[in-house]
């Protein structure tokens, strides 16, 4: 069974990463390059069937990447709470205000304003992705601001004119708006490669918090693999994930013991209902998943 090699990862990485004191301050065991993959032939996905993974929360944000949006605002209007904590963190921290993150949520929902002065992750993934800043000189030697890069559109072109290219990127590392990011991208760099009618995606994560955050990469760069390949008329090939940093924070513990006590079963297959005229034009009910009886959900604290 594919997950594994998710599970022998994470064994791994339990007896024999290295103990490191993180920016969280929480402490993780961690190793140093890593590399997993996956066929997405017939359908199938790297969905983790030894805990239950949200895969419509995953989806909701990897459909919320592509419209641009870098607000939570429109991620917690559908009560998707997964970026909500660095918002409240900052505010908590400029304000003094001790506020829950139910409440914080439900104003940024109910309170444009707010919204707008504390929902922003700075431009992060999808601002990167489909609006790359540029700078234009004028006559003068001056700069002025010119019209972003759509780096998806690009791609989806660059896929159809010229599938043997060895350019076919996106790029979140942008290294100019880091200091404007809430977080610097952890899932920074796709690749993807054409090759007997398939397309192949790699995945370089810079950082990877295996418990909780590489169940959702890898579905989320599935996921939008197989939406490219669609657009694209090619049938879905391998992922190809790699990790830099690649850790389990020290209170993991009881998860991670949890995990490694079951065995992965069963093969979760993803329907894409509907192919719609463009790749910024799906929607959450375009997705269906069959096959996925998953053990039961584990839970376990973010370090923020
Ligand atoms: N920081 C850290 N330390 N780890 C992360 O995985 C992480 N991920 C980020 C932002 N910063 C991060 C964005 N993605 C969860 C999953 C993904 C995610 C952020 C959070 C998470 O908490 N998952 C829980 C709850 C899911 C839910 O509430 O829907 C899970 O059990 O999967
Ligand atoms: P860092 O910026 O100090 O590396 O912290 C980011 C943490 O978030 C790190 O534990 C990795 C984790 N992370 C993921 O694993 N996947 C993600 O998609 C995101 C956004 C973060």
């Amino acid at each position: 069974h594919p997950e594994w090699q998710y599970l022998d990862l994470m064994r791994r990485i339990w007896a024999e990463g290295s103990e490191t004191r993180d920016r969280t301050g929480v402490g993780t065991r961690s190793v140093f390059g890593a590399m997993l993959r996956f066929d997405l032939a017939d359908g199938r996905m790297p969905l983790l069937t030894t805990k239950r993974v949200y895969w419509k929360t995953a989806t909701r944000e990897m459909l919320w990447f592509l419209t641009g949006d870098t607000n939570i605002r429109a991620l917690c209007a559908q009560g998707v709470q997964i970026w909500t904590d660095w918002p409240l963190d900052r505010f908590r921290r400029a304000t003094g205000n001790d506020i829950n993150r139910e409440d914080f949520s439900e104003r940024i929902v109910a309170d444009r304003e707010f919204a707008e002065q504390w929902g922003d992750l700075g431009p992060v993934y999808g601002k990167q992705w489909v609006d790359w800043p540029t700078y234009e000189a004028d006559g003068d030697g001056k700069f002025r601001q010119g019209s972003g890069i759509n780096q998806v559109a690009e791609l989806l072109t660059s896929l159809r004119e010229n599938p043997a290219s060895r350019r076919h990127i996106i790029e979140g590392w942008n290294v100019a708006e880091l200091d404007q990011m809430a977080l610097p991208p952890c899932h920074k760099t796709y690749q993807f490669h054409v090759a007997d009618g398939r397309l192949n995606c790699a995945l370089y994560q810079r950082s990877c918090d295996v418990a909780l955050g590489l169940p959702f990469n890898l579905w989320s760069a599935a996921l939008l693999q197989r939406m490219i390949a669609q657009q694209v008329d090619l049938e879905p090939g391998e992922l190809v994930w790699m990790g830099g940093d690649t850790h389990l924070y020290l209170n993991h513990e009881q998860l991670v013991t949890t995990q490694l006590s079951r065995e992965p079963a069963g093969a979760p297959v993803l329907n894409i209902l509907r192919r719609p005229p463009s790749i910024f034009e799906y929607t959450i009910n375009d997705f269906e998943v069959v096959g996925y009886d998953p053990q039961g959900p584990l839970k376990a604290p973010v370090a923020v």
